[in-house]
Order: structure tokens, then sequence, then C-alpha cells
């Protein structure tokens, strides 16, 4: 009786755990922006899918945190039309953070296919 109530518990710890990390799962994925532990300045996260970049249109601020996270099967980067930045490539699962400047304000490309094209805002604080 005691042992199964050990049990039971231990299942219970178990399964709230995985709630847990299917939580952290879909807040990764489901939200584009989310506070990041150093305080004030804030992270986003642009996943790239499908041949798109999710969300194709971001606002952010100067000192913010952009990651790119590839979750397709084939390389993409994220790179400005002028060249002045770059993630590099990104393998399926790679991901990439970038601190914003003011010159990564306007869009933005992927080397490997052309026709994906992202856009940053720049937001005044
Ligand atoms: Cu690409």
């Amino acid at each position: 009786m005691k042992n199964n109530a050990i049990k039971r518990r231990a299942v219970l710890v178990a399964r709230i755990i995985m709630v847990g990390a299917t939580g952290v799962l879909v807040a990764s994925t489901g939200l584009s922006r989310f506070a990041n532990a150093a305080g004030n300045h804030r992270e986003y996260l642009v996943e790239i899918r499908n041949l798109r970049f999710v969300p194709e249109e971001l606002e952010v601020a100067v000192g913010d945190t952009i990651r790119w996270i590839n979750q397709d099967i084939s390389p993409h980067t994220a790179t400005a039309l002028d060249g002045e930045w770059d993630t590099q490539e990104l393998i399926q699962g790679q991901s990439h953070s970038l601190v914003v400047t003011q010159e990564m304000a306007g869009e933005y490309y992927c080397l490997f296919h052309p026709h994906m094209r992202g856009k940053i805002r720049l937001r005044q604080e």
C-alpha cells in the first residue's frame, strides 16, 4: 500500500516533468518573444520552417537578441541583403543568436533561397 503510493507519486512527478518539458517546447516554438535572463533586453525567436522565416517581421529594440533556429531539413541562413550581418549556415536543429544593432533594420534573406525574406523593424525605446 505504502509502496504503491510512493510509486504513484513517482509517476506523477515524472508526468509533471514531462509536461514541463513540453511546455517549454511549446513556449519556444509558439512565442516569438520572451524576456531573457539578463533583464530589460528581450530575446526573439525566429523559426525557419517550410522555406519561411516565422515570423517574417519582427519589431525589436537595439540590444535585444534574435535567435534564428532552422526547423527545415535543408540548410538556411539569415543574412542581411547588404551582407552586413549573417547567421552563417544553419543546418536542421541549429540556431544562431545575434544582438540587434541599428544597422540590422531592414530586410534580410537566405543565401541559399533568395526568395526567403524577413524584416527587422526597430522600436524606439
Ligand atoms: Cu534557405
